[in-house]
């Protein structure tokens, strides 16, 4: 399945348009899965950190689920830690989720930890806004959930050197115990994930457990010709993995090498077509920023992604409606 996030939210020059998709405009068609961000959810927030309405995330979930889509949630939560610090001269990333200047961010929220209690008031947010994702017969709208995402780098306060293997499981641990034993969530499937990795070893640092984790993820940008190989070395393990241990598999986060003309007909759709990978999603069309993490590939070439859009091997919304696989 081809996914994209906030794909239903906005695109590069417009923001929240009725029915408006970058995808459905290349290809006609919306992507099989839409990925949305919570990030500031768990400050009571209405928008996230990206201003999108928590309100207006919620609609299109249900918009989503309702036409046979999937849905993927992320969430790059503040740090819980260093943002009690007051500093009236601090600057970016002074308290978000890039904020890597503490280790003892994961300690201080679980049991026994100073900001305990205030995770749990995280958590209770993040459930409130989760129990509300009911269909129109008011019965839960199941979805992917990916928090503590690329754990394999340190650019996020949960990173492989931010904090320890344990303490990164109890994370994990914690948070699913709260919302599925808890708050009584039961319509989530857990997604781990990481950054770039060279061996299941890697992947596997800090894993939770398979009584928790439902999908093994990959997250995976092209920054260069090494890419292909990379990627197919990693998803060769994890996919094997997977099966072994009866999960899913997906590669959850990736964008084109900045230029290349023809990157989804040649390197993403080679690789992925070789292994059992539920769905591939590009991340954001960043609206009207300098920089984007992804680019929008499909834009830029949009015969490329039409190509890809045709292989038999990729599903969009279309295609899952046939396969109906909600089993309506
Ligand atoms: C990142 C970037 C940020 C954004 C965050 C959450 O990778 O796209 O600009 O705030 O994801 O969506």
């Amino acid at each position: 399945m081809y996914g994209h996030q906030d794909d239903l939210m906005y695109g590069f020059n417009w923001w929240y348009e009725k029915d408006r998709s970058d995808t459905k405009e290349i290809v006609g068609d919306y992507p099989a899965v839409a990925g949305f961000e919570l990030g500031h959810i768990e400050l009571g927030s209405e928008r996230s950190l990206d201003s999108v309405s928590f309100t207006q995330i919620a609609e299109q979930i249900k918009i989503h689920y309702k036409k046979g889509g999937v849905i993927t949630l992320s969430w790059h939560l503040n740090n819980p830690f260093t943002m009690q610090i007051r500093d009236t001269l601090a600057k970016w990333p002074h308290g978000t989720a890039w904020d890597v200047s503490s280790k003892e961010v994961v300690a201080s929220i679980l049991p026994g930890g100073k900001y305990h209690e205030l995770f749990n008031t995280w958590l209770e947010r993040l459930a409130t806004f989760f129990i509300s994702l009911k269909d129109d017969k008011g019965i839960p709208i199941p979805f992917i959930f990916r928090p503590f995402h690329e754990h394999s780098g340190s650019f996020f306060w949960w990173g492989t050197n931010i904090c320890t293997d344990n303490e990164y499981s109890a994370l994990w641990r914690y948070t699913v115990s709260f919302l599925r034993d808890k708050k009584n969530i039961h319509n989530i499937l857990y997604a781990y994930n990481t950054d770039r990795v060279t061996s299941f070893e890697q992947y596997m640092r800090g894993y939770p457990g398979d009584d928790i984790i439902d999908m093994l993820s990959l997250d995976m940008y092209d920054r260069g010709a090494q890419f292909g190989g990379e990627l197919d070395n990693a998803l060769g393990f994890i996919t094997r993995e997977a099966i072994s241990r009866n999960k899913l598999a997906a590669l959850s986060e990736t964008g084109e090498r900045k230029g290349m003309p023809d990157w989804w007909s040649s390197v993403l759709l080679p690789v992925v077509s070789k292994y059992p990978v539920v769905y591939v999603l590009t991340w954001r069309d960043a609206f009207k920023t300098k920089v984007t993490v992804s680019g929008n590939p499909a834009k830029s070439f949009p015969d490329d992604f039409k190509y890809f859009y045709n292989s038999p091997r990729t599903f969009f919304l279309k295609d899952i409606q046939k396969a109906n696989v909600y089993g309506r």
